[in-house]
């Protein structure tokens, strides 16, 4: 079999969403999620210019030397824009294989390991009472384990709250305003602010709900280390990214400190970026999405080798990876052993119309349906009627306008 014509299509339904279509001269097709959020263009230029003119003409089933080839073969390794432009040819090549065999991924990965797979879903407002509404949505949609992030009082616009039409983390359109959102911040307030908010919680919906929540890399590992501590009692599921991790040693300090369970990798892109995080078990959990991290394969191999050190999967699944990358994530929850959880936001009518998938959300679970390959069909015609539109994410300042972690 040949590939013999391969496609990077872009739309917006609603969001930014890069996809890549392998066609064979049998004609199977396969996708892949190329989704770079507010970077888009960089790997759609990546994958036309440099990716797409090594494919025509080579074997689709041949899926390890093609990853080899286009990660060696480039000389430059690792980032953002190569791994996800990599990611999306490796899940494509996953899809054909599948539908070549008539069986959903999940079987060629060795079957289920589970019936179903868990999700956490995200709860956010402004103040405590938004909060628990939102709380109280999410259980109404079945989630079972949900993520909470608040608003922290002086602070105008903080991470992951919805700050009146939109969520604040979501990009901002550059008609609408022609510099990216500033979100603002202020550490001690928020450390202050996070154990009540907390505390409301678990007084709220008592002990058994597993909670979730998301520092976005604002802390050093000084403050990360006594937020840990300060939480303990509130017992979360997981503290995720509460510092960041570019110097993988600086866990060992929050580590030291808490017992509170630690989740990190959302940004990272090769295992190499969790050696040290993976071997001294100063993680929990590992956050990488297939679409930023090379795909189904390296993503595979990272959580066989995580699964030594008893560090569990938790595949990064925000509403900026597309149904394609979720049905993926969705196809390896099921067959990895060590799977943690699943984040799961799901993606509005027009994206889902965009992208028709054969995964189910029932319960706060995820199941990936019994359609040979991935069993996500991209919808061309709908798909052009919602054309690219050129959208960031925020910077976050201090109080004096020094440029903080996002
Ligand atoms: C998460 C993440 C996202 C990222 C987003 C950036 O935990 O889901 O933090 O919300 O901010 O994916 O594009
Ligand atoms: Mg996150």
């Amino acid at each position: 079999m040949k590939i013999v014509d391969v496609e990077v299509l872009v739309t917006c339904p609603g969001r930014n969403f890069v996809t890549l279509k392998v066609t064979t001269d049998e004609g199977i097709t396969g996708l892949g999620d190329a989704t770079l959020n507010g970077r888009e263009q960089a790997v759609v230029a990546y994958l036309r210019e440099h990716v797409v003119p090594l494919l025509l003409g080579t074997d689709p089933h041949r899926i390890e030397d093609t990853w080899q080839s286009l990660y060696r073969g480039a000389y430059w390794r690792r980032g953002p824009v190569t791994m996800a432009a990599i990611a999306a040819v490796d899940v494509a090549l996953w899809d054909v294989k599948a539908k070549v065999a008539g069986l959903p991924l999940y079987q060629l990965l060795g079957g289920a390991s589970r019936e179903r797979v868990r999700t956490y879903g995200h709860a956010n407002g402004r103040d405590v009472p938004e909060l628990l509404d939102s709380v109280r949505q999410r259980q109404a949609e079945g989630y079972q384990a949900i993520r909470v992030q608040t608003g922290v009082p002086g602070l105008e616009k903080v991470y992951g709250v919805h700050t009146g039409e939109a969520i604040a983390h979501n990009p901002t359109r550059l008609d609408q305003r022609a510099v990216p959102v500033v979100e603002d911040w202020d550490t001690g307030a928020y450390l202050r602010h996070l154990p009540t908010v907390l505390e409301a919680v678990r007084h709220e919906f008592g002990p058994d709900l597993p909670l979730l929540h998301d520092a976005h890399h604002r802390l050093t590992p000084l403050q990360a280390a006594r937020l840990g501590k300060d939480v303990e009692r509130y017992d979360l599921f997981w503290l995720e990214d509460c510092t960041p991790a570019e110097n993988q040693e600086v866990f060992r300090v929050v580590r030291q400190h808490t017992t509170t369970p630690l989740a990190v990798g959302e940004v990272f892109n090769t295992v190499f970026d969790y050696q040290t995080l993976i071997t001294e078990q100063l993680i929990d959990y590992a956050r990488s999405a297939v679409t930023h991290f090379g795909g189904i394969s390296a993503l595979r191999k990272l959580f066989d080798f995580a699964a030594q050190y008893q560090v569990k999967s938790a595949v990064h699944g925000p509403e900026d990876i597309s149904p394609v990358g979720m049905a993926a994530a969705i196809h390896l929850d099921l067959a990895v052993h060590n799977f943690g959880i699943q984040e799961y936001s799901g993606h509005t009518d027009t994206t889902n119309e965009v992208f028709r998938h054969a995964y189910t959300f029932t319960d706060g679970h995820l199941h990936p349906g019994e359609a040979p390959g991935i069993g996500v069909e991209y919808d061309e015609e709908l798909a052009a009627a919602h054309p690219y539109d050129p959208a960031y994410l925020p910077v976050n300042r201090l109080a004096d306008g020094t440029v903080h972690d996002w």
